[in-house]
């Protein structure tokens, strides 16, 4: 047991009983004797490598070729993506792709490259695989983008999954990014990222790692060109990132270096190369287009753990109305449900809850509620006996159904990855639709089970479907959230075909946007917590998962009123823009922090309403293009050496550009703008990028550009759609897209495209129709005409 495990424990005693305890004590150790008896002892293992080339097999798109030791490969599909797996492994079976595996590109063909190698030449890329299995993919004009060194196997001489590793370089000017969520980044320093869903215990901040959300996803950006990398496999592993050197012209880069070990499963890998739009759209098609959320959902939302009653519930949305604040959402936190138990109520304390909703709902204020993955294991607990009946509960090894430890006492865990399961767990929501919830927050999906020792989750040699092909936690463990939310979102839209689910789950992995969103868990409330939020966000919108923003004000502590408007105004550009606090936490009304946080947190709110539009477009984009709505500052201009380097701003969108204040007492500070003319949205003073400017961040307000020719889509004072046009730089032209809300359901929203040209002081704005471009029918605001321009 090491500190951390103590602390756990005692946690889990503290919050819960002793009774808890001890429960927490005995599953650690049904852990570790399920494992004992059901998991192979680690014994001699035999150690390979591909060996020599012999021969190749051209097939569509790539062929196969074959070594001495094993054989590759290698598809290049019709979106330019790269598939190669050695072994045998195809693109399929997988977890992360949406559909089937895209066509071979027809003309892509293998062919004998120089020193007996074989390469496959694309339109957009070149792979080349060496005479010992290196696997190197150039861009067109030749430049290699990644060389994968030949891989190595460790065999169980008894037979069994077979671990194993693989080096990769890169440029010596690449930075990584993505990896899932992950608290240190965005750009991910050297060190060692595990791939393992882990819920921390503890409330976490940056550097621990691994956290609820890990993928084998990474971003490559250098000089070069950027790439993404996913090795499709959901087997625990840790990747070892090392940054390269330049040796300054004397010809001796040291490149960077990514070492990939994992325990088992398939060596198999995707690259995807081109502009950070087109890889994020690539990386869409194969792992499927966002859930779009309602616009509810881009709204503000309040959470946290211990609304105790109904009457609570009732006071804050009163305080909010009072107070003259925009609210969406409320969220309802286990303690809503009856002694912790999914899908139930409290009726004691929420007697008429379908009626506060119905009330909620009247005010434009939707209610969310919680759902745990564990069920209790208690026979009358409806659920529970269902799922008893329908075998729908995790085995071990031998047969028996494994027990763990969550908030409600002894659980079961249902298991996703059998589609019958599914079914049932989806129908489950008929419940909470019936109590009057319109979303759902799905939490302890890792799947997390309190442990007084080892680790918080189940054994590993617990059985799993799989969909059918059978194998056991090693390998379901990390798609365990993920198949839970693709549960839910089947089931609501079967339950409530009409309107768009919406759900967003702490654990998941590469796929997850397909069914709804996550958010950071349990940040630690201080300073670094707060950046560690944003960090969480980009990191997991390059890895396609859009949806997600922090818990405001931090999870387990009171933050002071200047962080607590710091995190606050951050959030209100994120795409879940939610306050949420543990119960032990203090308040997170905007109210409980005196009357100047309030005035700010409402200028804060107000701006999120008033760019509502602008997010529903930003969704609406994520779904067909697959660009996240907030992204790298480097995602224009990924050539720009000291945009990778920032990390303390953000693009929202194509049209602006957020500097968040993420330390105390900073009331100016430095922001890093890329190419082109930026606007100053507070001073309306105009700045030309690439280049740095110092600029005002008072409590206020945090600073917020606006790119030259940007068409915002904002909310008029009369709630209409209106178009914020900040006027291109003189000899510039600009434009944008804009995607207005078609409501709750499935209708497509037809999109607006504008174009913007300036002569001379006139702006003029046209809409491109089929019938050829015209005059916008939306009221236009031109901004930044008059703008004095600073240099950077
Ligand atoms: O063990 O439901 O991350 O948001 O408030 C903690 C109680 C369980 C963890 C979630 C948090 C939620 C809390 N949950």
């Amino acid at each position: 047991m090491d500190g951390r495990d103590l602390v756990r424990s005692v946690q889990a005693v503290g919050s819960a009983g002793v009774a808890q305890g001890l429960r927490t004590v005995r599953a650690a150790w049904r852990r570790k004797r399920a494992d004992a008896r059901g998991l192979p002892p680690r014994g001699a293992e035999r150690a390979r490598t591909p060996g020599e080339v012999r021969e190749a097999e051209p097939g569509p798109g790539g062929g196969v070729v074959r070594f001495s030791r094993s054989e590759l490969r290698v598809l290049v599909a019709v979106n330019g993506a790269v598939f190669w797996g050695w072994d045998g492994a195809g693109p399929e079976p997988s977890y992360a792709l949406a559909g089937r595996c895209p066509e071979p590109d027809p003309r892509a063909v293998l062919e004998p490259d120089k020193d007996g190698g074989w390469r496959v030449v694309a339109e957009r890329v070149t792979v080349a695989v060496s005479r010992h299995g290196a696997v190197e993919v150039r861009t067109p004009g030749g430049v290699p983008l990644r060389r994968d060194l030949p891989p190595r196997w460790w065999e169980p001489v008894g037979g069994g999954p077979a671990r194993w590793m693989q080096r990769s370089e890169v440029a010596a000017d690449a930075r990584f990014f993505g990896l899932g969520g992950r608290s240190s980044g965005p750009r991910l320093r050297d060190g060692g990222y595990r791939l393992w869903n882990t819920d921390p215990g503890r409330a976490f901040g940056p550097g621990d790692d691994p956290l609820y959300l890990t993928m084998p996803v990474q971003w490559v950006v250098a000089d070069a060109g950027t790439h993404l990398v996913f090795h499709d496999n959901s087997w625990d592993g840790t990747i070892t990132l090392r940054e390269g050197t330049e040796g300054a012209g004397s010809g001796h880069d040291r490149p960077g270096v990514s070492v990939l070990r994992i325990d088992g499963g398939p060596l198999r890998c995707w690259v995807v190369v081109g502009t950070p739009a087109r890889v994020a759209h690539v990386w869409a098609s194969l792992t499927g287009a966002a859930a779009l959320p309602p616009a509810w959902a881009l709204g503000h939302h309040h959470a946290r753990r211990g609304f105790g009653s109904e009457q609570e519930v009732r006071r804050i949305v009163a305080g909010y109305q009072e107070h003259d604040l925009p609210l969406d959402a409320v969220h309802l936190d286990i303690d809503h449900h009856d002694a912790h138990q999914v899908f139930t109520v409290d009726s004691d304390r929420f007697p008429k809850l379908p009626v506060l909703a119905e009330e909620l709902r009247r005010d434009g204020i939707r209610l969310v509620s919680i759902v745990g993955a564990a069920v209790p294991a208690a026979p009358g607990n409806a659920v529970y006996d269902a799922g008893a009946d329908r075998d729908a509960f995790v085995r071990d090894a031998s047969g028996e159904v494994v027990r763990g430890v969550v908030w409600p006492g002894e659980t079961v865990f249902p298991d996703f990855t059998h589609a019958r399961v599914r079914q049932w767990w989806g129908g489950l929501y008929r419940e909470r639709l019936a109590q009057g919830f319109s979303g759902f927050w799905h939490d302890m999906n890792e799947p997390t089970s309190f442990a007084a020792f080892g680790e918080a989750t189940l054994p590993r040699s617990a059985r799993h479907a799989l969909e059918g092909r059978g194998g056991d936690h090693r390998e379901a463990h990390n798609v365990y959230g993920l198949c839970m939310a693709r549960a839910a979102y089947e089931g609501l839209r079967e339950l409530v075909p009409e309107e768009r689910p919406f759900v967003f789950s702490r654990s998941g992995w590469a796929g997850l946007q397909r069914y709804g969103g996550t958010w950071s868990g349990d940040v630690a409330t201080g300073w670094a917590g707060l950046r560690a939020s944003l960090a969480l966000v980009v990191g997991l919108g390059l890895c396609g998962v859009p949806y997600s923003g922090p818990d405001v004000g931090g999870y387990d502590g009171t933050p002071s009123p200047e962080l607590y408007l710091r995190w606050f105004q951050l959030a209100a550009y994120l795409p879940l823009f939610r306050t949420h606090a543990s119960g032990r936490a203090g308040r997170r009304e905007p109210w409980e922090f005196g009357p100047e946080v309030l005035a700010r947190a409402r200028v804060a709110l107000v701006e999120r309403r008033r760019l509502l539009p602008y997010f529903v477009t930003l969704a609406h984009l994520a779904r067909r293009t697959g660009a996240p709505y907030v992204r790298p500052v480097w995602w224009g201009a990924p050539e720009d050496r000291a945009l990778r380097e920032c990390e303390d701003a953000f693009l929202l969108g194509d049209g602006l550009l957020v500097a968040p204040v993420l330390a105390p007492g900073v009331e100016r500070r430095t922001v890093r703008l890329p190419r082109g003319r930026w606007y100053d949205t507070a001073t309306g003073r105009a700045y030309e990028g690439p280049g740095q400017v110092r600029v005002e961040a008072p409590l206020e307000r945090v600073p917020v550009f606006a790119r030259a020719g940007a068409v915002i889509p904002v909310r008029g004072e009369q709630g209409g759609l209106e178009l914020e046009v900040w006027a291109p730089a003189p000899g510039h032209t600009g434009g944008g897209l804009v995607v207005p809300d078609a409501g709750d359901g499935w209708d497509e929203a037809e999109i607006e495209r504008y174009v913007v040209r300036r002569q001379g002081r006139r702006v003029t704005v046209e809409c491109e129709r089929d019938d050829g471009p015209g005059a916008p029918s939306r009221a236009v605001r031109v901004r930044g005409l008059d703008a004095p321009v600073a240099q950077t």
